[in-house]
């Protein structure tokens, strides 16, 4: 069967009709330290809550410091009864300067998205 425009346009208004809540994918809510802050001492984990429950085995974070090196990090986890937050420890103490977190998650809904933020350590 070949769709005809008006069966196209009609497709279009049901997608466009669709709850949003089918559609939401997992969007950084709020994040410790939080975007643009200095603080100190430097952080021993990274906490990042979405908007979503997300899957710790499929996501992750990048830390790039000062000099642009990367730094890697303990496992993500989930917190505690809470599966929109991730955990992301801290193998060793973070230098001072700027650093750069870019995220990728998957959430339970099986969406890819990705988002990135600084702080920064004094
Ligand atoms: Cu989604």
């Amino acid at each position: 069967m070949v769709f005809g425009t008006r069966q196209l346009a009609f497709l279009a208004v049901i997608a466009s009709l669709t709850p949003s809540a089918v559609l939401a994918h997992a969007h950084l809510v709020s994040q410790t330290p939080a975007a643009d802050v200095t603080v100190t001492p430097a952080p021993s984990e990274l906490t990042l809550s979405f908007s979503e429950g997300v899957e710790p085995g499929f996501s992750g974070v990048t830390l790039s410091g000062p000099q642009q090196q990367k730094r890697s990090t303990g496992k993500v986890q989930l917190a505690t009864g809470d599966a929109k937050t991730l955990i992301v420890p801290l193998k060793t103490a973070l230098t001072a300067g700027d650093w750069q977190v870019d995220w990728h998650v998957v959430s339970v809904d099986g969406h890819k998205t990705r988002g990135s933020y600084r702080f920064h350590v004094k």
